[in-house]
């Protein structure tokens, strides 16, 4: 069939089942090498199944299909490894719950020749830009609100969306006209809202939220079971749409919907590479583990294996070191009592790192520079041999790069002790659990004014804009990983041994361990350096 013909014949199809299709989308399809009809019939399907909005856009294309963009950025050549041997890896892969065990042996090399590529998508340090005093912080919550709606905008339920000032005028209107409040004619009505969670009550029997969409503030209240159990695992600040039934004065909740991230098929590179992922590796302090990290800097340049000949890329998700001054008697628990020793250190482990990986570095909230989220780079006045190597790329928490194709979201993951603190069922011990509720909740940071600092930028660069393929975070020392609808999610743990203040906090944390995922498979695989 003729290239047009097979174009046509899609449209076709996608008209006949009452969808349309984006022109950025339909750009994209024209550009595919792969059988359109089948991926159109693919989408169309999946969409019905979803109940989703009728236009297709490139994010549904995307979802059924590997496509090849073209690189508006830097790229990288890494040049052929020698892959010949086939030596089992010396480190253990250790078994967990979540991990596929693969032996090493079974992975066979079967493209030599291939070009590794990345791109930095997104990096928050370009765009920071606060404002100063409450205007700051009024145009972030604005711009967490519509930025919030238009995630939900492809729900079905959104163009049923009420103002909140609507609703209370009509409430008030009829009260007005002296109609007794069990006899409100709007008694009995559901309606769909949509704004951010400014309080949340838990009482013996029920919830209580108030929303805030920038038109007014409603209380509206949980009282079954099931809604209970939804409101509950809603975090402050964050966006929802609710379905609220008028009782009198009371609104009470029907159904709750997170913007969250749609069942995807994730992309995946074409070539056979690795990205490595670590994070927290506290250099300076007393409990930094040298001997293992050493281990993991000596395994990077073994020529000798399988996995290490095809790593092109490694991910350093923040507290690269210390510091000094983060907490309260921290000179006690230091070995490197200067910044400037902290990274005359770090620089002399990072130095070891082969050149042909790709490094990209985020700051934690150990490291210098400033302390708010989103944090931009490490400064280039304390750390300016890292710029100076090529392999490196200094960016800010967050951060998007792309590998091999692969969307990753690199973040600290600062956000989560708030999660942790103040939702039933989550944990320090399963952080994969707290980063799921963040793309839930499509928000890196959401609840303001707690332990987590948030600078008042115009523009709230912590909501998830992006579905991630892979969702990189560290900060709580513990490791975890997931697979939440088609997005990996890794919690790469850290290289620091338990400090006084994780015990009293009953932290157990998992150091030494690296992740590798291969990118065309989006497997991750456990390399223990502990033992
Ligand atoms: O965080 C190390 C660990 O300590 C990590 O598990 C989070 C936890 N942590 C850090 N700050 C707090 C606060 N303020 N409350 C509760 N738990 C916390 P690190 O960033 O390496 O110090
Ligand atoms: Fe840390
Ligand atoms: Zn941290």
């Amino acid at each position: 069939m003729s290239f047009q013909k097979e174009i046509s014949n899609a449209l076709s199809y996608i008209t006949a089942h009452g969808y349309q299709i984006h022109p950025e989308a339909f750009k994209i399809l024209k550009n595919l090498d792969s059988n359109i009809m089948e991926i159109i019939q693919k989408v169309v399907r999946f969409k019905k199944n979803q109940n989703d909005t009728n236009i297709i856009l490139i994010e549904d294309i995307r979802n059924f299909c590997t496509i090849n963009i073209s690189n508006k950025f830097d790229t990288l050549t890494v040049s052929d490894s020698k892959l010949q041997d086939k030596n089992i890896i010396k480190t253990t892969i250790n078994e967990t719950q979540e991990f596929e065990i693969i032996s090493t042996s079974e992975i066979t090399i079967n493209k030599p020749n291939y070009r590794e590529s990345f791109k930095i998508i997104y990096d928050s340090a370009d765009y920071i830009d606060p404002e100063e005093g409450i205007n700051g912080y009024i145009s972030l919550f604005k711009s967490r609100f519509h930025q919030s709606l238009k995630i939900l905008s492809t729900r079905p339920e959104s163009k049923r969306i009420n103002k909140i000032s609507s609703i209370k005028r009509k409430i008030k209107q009829e009260k007005n006209n002296n109609y007794l409040e069990n006899n409100l004619s709007v008694n009995g009505n559901t309606s769909i809202i949509a704004g951010l969670v400014m309080s949340k009550r838990s009482k013996k029997n029920n919830i209580e939220l108030a929303i805030d969409d920038l038109t007014g503030i409603i209380n509206t209240i949980a009282l079954n079971e099931e809604t209970i159990k939804l409101v509950s695992k809603l975090t402050l600040d964050q966006m929802v749409m609710l379905e609220i039934e008028n009782k009198g004065i009371n609104h009470v909740i029907k159904n709750v919907i997170s913007p969250d991230i749609p069942d995807h098929i994730p992309n995946k590179g074409k070539s056979d590479g690795y990205v490595v992922l670590i994070s927290d590796l506290h250099i300076g302090s007393k409990y930094f583990k040298e001997q293992e990290f050493l281990k993991f800097l000596n395994w990077l340049n073994s020529s000798d294996n399988e996995i290490v000949s095809k790593i092109n890329f490694l991910c350093i998700g923040g507290d690269l070191i210390d510091g000094v001054g983060i907490f309260p008697n921290q000179e006690k628990e230091l070995n490197d009592s200067t910044i400037y020793q902290q990274m005359s250190h770090l620089t002399s482990l990072l130095e070891q790192i082969p050149k042909k990986i790709q490094v990209f570095v985020i700051p934690g909230n150990h490291d210098l520079g400033r302390r708010a989220l989103p944090q931009p780079a490490i400064p280039k006045k304390d750390a300016g041999i890292l710029y100076s190597w090529k392999n490196f790329s200094m960016l800010g928490n967050p951060s998007y790069i792309e590998l091999n194709g692969v969307k990753i979201l690199m973040y600290h993951g600062q956000g989560l002790d708030d999660i942790i603190a103040t939702i039933p069922g989550l944990s320090y011990s399963n952080p994969a659990e707290a980063m799921k509720t963040l793309l839930k909740a499509r928000h890196l940071s959401p609840i303001y004014g707690q332990r987590t600092p948030i600078a008042p930028e115009k523009d709230d660069m912590m909501v998830i804009s992006e579905i991630p393929d892979i969702f990189h975070s560290g900060h709580v020392h513990v490791m975890g990983v997931q697979n939440y609808r088609g997005t990996l999610i890794v919690n790469s743990g850290t290289w620091q041994d338990q400090t006084p203040f994780q015990q009293t906090m009953g932290i157990i944390p998992t150091s030494g361990i690296a992740i590798a995922v291969n990118l065309s498979t989006l497997r991750p695989f456990q390399i223990d350096f502990s033992q």
